[in-house]
């Protein structure tokens, strides 16, 4: 039997990189699109690099998405790139607009063009619900995005919707609650809090910056979360999926067990600082996994204390 072809966009991010394994894993041949820098930042491929083709391209030149899908024709397309950091999209609401809302049009419309039998999978988020209208969140809870970054990816899962309902196509919408790992950017919260707890037990930091502790969040390891990408695009038919834990914790409980984990107090560290608040906060977020549960058989294997200890294990590593 032929191999399945996948082509991921953003295969140089988090979820890019665990998806890229998985999938090679799986047998598949992988494409991943980059965009072009003046740097390489390969980091977090490097060990698969010789594993997988990675071709130019941009979520804003939808040209260069019509090119390399005529060029590699892959059975499966995994959208996860876009400019992922909600704080930024504060700054910047039209270049995440550009990316993470109108970017999804871009590559939905070059499969659409080039083979509509094309399998497309888009990276949703839980920051669509916002102001929450219903706790725990499920796919029909109604959305109230808090953010520019939330409202981009509002636009992304309607017209992933809207290409399914009006073209046929096999496009799923992953609602995805936050997931962590170390290989986590440094700028979102959990990984700038293990990463500070490594510095600070090796003398190398002495303080840790933070904005709202009282936030909550429904975390979980991203190498789980990839396998449900995958899982969607394997069903009878398209559908949408929240992807979440159902367990929910604050910021400050983050911080009490990574700080935990090496013998320290996080109070006698962290210091709140002004410039790490929102104009606009997501206060809590709690997701009810019951649909992908029961629909795609799949439940996250990674604790919250398994992740956080992880993540802090893997920083005093990296840091020594
Ligand atoms: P990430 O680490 O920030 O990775 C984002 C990726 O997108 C990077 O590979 C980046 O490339 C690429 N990218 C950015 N702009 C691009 C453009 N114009 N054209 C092509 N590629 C571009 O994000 P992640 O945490 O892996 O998340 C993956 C996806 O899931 C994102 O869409 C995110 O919004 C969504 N999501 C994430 C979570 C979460 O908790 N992690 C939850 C829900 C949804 P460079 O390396 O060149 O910057
Ligand atoms: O780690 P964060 O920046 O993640 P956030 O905003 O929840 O977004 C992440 O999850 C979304 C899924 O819900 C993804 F779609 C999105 O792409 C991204 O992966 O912030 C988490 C919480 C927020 O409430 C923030 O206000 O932590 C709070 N926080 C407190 N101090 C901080 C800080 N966040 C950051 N980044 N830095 C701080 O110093």
């Amino acid at each position: 039997m032929a191999k399945k072809r996948a082509l991921i966009t953003g295969i140089t991010g988090q979820d890019g990189s665990y998806l890229a394994e998985y999938l090679l894993e799986q047998g598949y041949d992988v494409i991943g699109m980059i965009r072009r820098s003046s740097t390489v930042n390969f980091e977090r491929i490097h060990h698969i690099q010789d594993k997988v083709t990675l071709v130019a391209g941009d979520l804003l030149d939808e040209v260069s998405m019509i090119h390399l899908l005529r060029e590699h024709r892959p059975s499966e397309v995994y959208n996860l790139a876009a400019q992922s950091f909600v704080q930024t999209s504060f700054s910047q609401p039209v270049f995440t607009g550009e990316v993470t809302g109108l970017g999804v049009t871009r590559i939905l419309d070059a499969v659409r063009v080039v083979d509509p039998g094309i399998r497309f999978y888009q990276a949703s988020s839980s920051e669509m619900f916002g102001k929450v209208q219903a706790v725990p969140q499920s796919e029909t809870t109604p959305f109230y995005p808090r953010s520019p970054y939330g409202v981009a990816k509002l636009y992304g899962h309607w017209i992933t919707v809207n290409y399914r309902e009006s073209y046929d196509m096999y496009a799923c919408s992953g609602i995805l609650f936050n997931h962590e790992s170390p290989r986590r950017g440094l700028e979102f919260v959990t990984r700038k809090i293990t990463n500070a707890v490594a510095r600070i037990k090796l003398g190398k930091d002495k303080e840790l910056r933070l904005g709202n502790l009282d936030a909550k969040r429904d975390w979980g390891y991203a190498k789980d979360y990839v396998r449900a990408m995958h899982l969607m695009l394997q069903q009878d038919t398209a559908d949408d999926y929240v992807v979440s834990t159902g367990e929910t914790y604050s910021v400050r409980r983050f911080c009490e067990i990574a700080f935990g984990h090496v013998g320290l107090n996080y109070q006698d560290y962290v210091v709140i600082d002004e410039r790490f608040y929102r104009p606009a906060e997501v206060d809590l977020l709690v997701g009810d996994p019951a649909k992908a549960n029961k629909n795609l058989g799949w439940k996250p294997q990674v604790t919250f204390e398994q992740l956080v200890t992880m993540m802090v294990e893997s920083d005093l590593a990296a840091n020594k």
